[in-house]
């Protein structure tokens, strides 16, 4: 029986992760660089400036320390615009009911994102009261695939990590969850999460999950 659910945020609460991949590609059209969705795959959970170096890799030219930073940055400013008007009707399906029934169960649940807008986005889609615990890059050294995240989250909620169900939609993310010895649940892109326990098209029906409880 599991106590404890971690989910990540961008692509599995609410779609951000599309809006990461929309300031990613107006930054790379920008630069002339190729960028498409396939590549966009493998930056689902990897640091902003991790990302920007894969994006890079399909450049020619060369780009300083200082110019990366810049570029990251100006990256985010696109994404902060964009996260702006967010508001709870952007929580993706199912989200609500099961944070209800999960609560209503006493399990415990947290939010295990690398994302430096993590509390933003959870304050926008009025949710930062709502966890038990909240990860973000702030207090993690190591990004996804690591595991440091999902297991500090455990500790965060004092649910053994065996006891722990994992929610992810990105490739680093589920390899995290894995390594972190948990139960883990891949949502969206097949071929992405295809290395999760499980793997569900969304969470818009919770009784996959809530049978593991
Ligand atoms: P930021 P998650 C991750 O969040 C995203 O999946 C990834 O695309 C993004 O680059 C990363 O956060 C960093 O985000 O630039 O806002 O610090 O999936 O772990 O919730
Ligand atoms: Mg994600």
């Amino acid at each position: 029986k599991h106590k404890g659910v971690i989910f990540d945020l961008d692509g599995v609460i609410t779609d951000t992760a599309e809006y990461h991949y929309l300031a990613w590609k107006k930054l790379a059209d920008e630069l002339n660089v190729y960028f498409d969705r396939e590549i966009n795959e493998n930056l689902k959970g990897i640091s902003r400036i991790e990302s920007l170096e894969i994006i890079l890799k399909k450049s020619d030219k060369f780009f300083s320390e200082e110019e990366k930073y810049y570029l990251a940055d100006k990256k985010n400013e696109y994404y902060k615009e964009m996260i702006k008007r967010m508001t709870p009707k952007d929580l993706l399906p199912g989200v609500v009911d099961l944070i209800k029934e999960l609560k209503d169960r006493g399990i415990k649940i947290a939010v295990a994102s690398v994302s430096k807008n993590a509390k933003t986005v959870l304050s926008n889609l009025g949710l930062i009261e709502t966890f038990d615990y909240i990860v973000d890059a702030e207090k993690i050294k190591n990004g996804k695939p690591d595991p440091e995240i999902f297991l500090n989250a455990a500790y965060g909620i004092d649910v053994e990590p065996k006891l722990c169900i994992g929610i992810e939609d990105s490739k680093a993310g589920i390899e995290a969850i894995n390594r972190a010895g948990m139960l883990s649940i891949g949502v969206g892109n097949y071929e992405t999460v295809k290395g999760a326990d499980i793997v569900l098209k969304d969470l818009s029906d919770p009784l996959p999950i809530l049978n593991l409880l």
